[in-house]
């Protein structure tokens, strides 16, 4: 394959039911782009990405040995990408592969360095997601600290679509190894003046596979993990 000019990072974790179709998305979407599936679980996830590399030359599966959480696996991506231009995007199908190019467009026209995909601002479409009120109350809550923190307006930091440059992110140098990266990322840009852009998605429910916080009670203290973590890289 040609150097290509967008690698896209998947991290998975046991996503055997969704990753053929993921890919098959992705590549419908953007036929030139890497394809990085970093996978650190123990299902058929891995053996499921190598088989379609045949018809798909842009896939490249990648062990995620010793994987410690979805930060860990988005920065394994980051090393192995061959892109100048990035997009992290999740496996399970919530977000859409065709709202890739309205993420990505701001960055590839060098409009900003970092673009954050927003399940809440005017224009996206959640009619085929079923609201979890305390979910949708705690992502919004989130954001409004990661605001204060950013010093700028963030309707969502923890969606699964964001894109930015290889010069953006290796600037971020994000530490977190799990659900925190998403926005650790965000403050660590800001305090580093990068220009942030926010571009409203579409969202749906899960219909395969499972989700990682299903415990209505993991979820809060992850809340509450990602807050402590997201004040810490405001002062580090
Ligand atoms: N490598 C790796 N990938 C992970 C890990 N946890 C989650 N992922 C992947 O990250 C993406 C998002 O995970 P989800 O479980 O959907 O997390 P979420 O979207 O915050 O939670 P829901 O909204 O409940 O779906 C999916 O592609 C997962 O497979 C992990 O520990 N390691
Ligand atoms: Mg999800």
């Amino acid at each position: 394959m040609a150097q290509p000019d967008i690698s896209i990072l998947i991290a998975c974790r046991n996503e055997e039911d969704n990753v053929e179709r993921c890919i098959r998305e992705v590549a419908r979407v953007l036929p030139q782009a890497e394809i990085l599936i970093i996978d650190g679980g123990t299902d058929r996830t891995f053996a499921i990405a190598e088989s379609l590399q045949g018809g798909f030359p842009g896939v490249r599966p990648i062990r995620n040995t010793g994987d410690r959480g979805k930060g860990h696996a988005i920065r394994t991506g980051i090393s192995a990408a061959s892109a100048p231009i990035m997009a992290q995007f999740d496996c399970d199908l919530q977000f859409f592969a065709d709202d890739l190019p309205a993420v990505l467009g701001p960055v590839l026209r060098g409009e900003c360095d970092l673009t954050l995909g927003s399940r809440f601002r005017a224009g996206s479409d959640r009619s085929a997601y079923q609201p979890l009120f305390f979910r949708d109350a705690g992502n919004r809550l989130l954001s409004g600290f990661i605001s204060l923190l950013a010093g700028r307006r963030i309707t969502d930091a923890t969606a699964g679509i964001k894109a930015w440059t290889r010069d953006a992110i290796r600037q971020i140098d994000f530490r977190d190894d799990r659900y925190s990266y998403e926005a650790e990322l965000i403050v660590r840009a800001a305090k580093r003046g990068l220009r942030i852009a926010e571009v409203p998605v579409r969202y749906a429910s899960r219909t395969a596979g499972a989700s990682m916080h299903r415990n209505t009670w993991k979820v809060i203290q992850a809340g509450l993990v990602i807050m402590a973590k997201s004040l810490a890289a405001r002062f580090r």
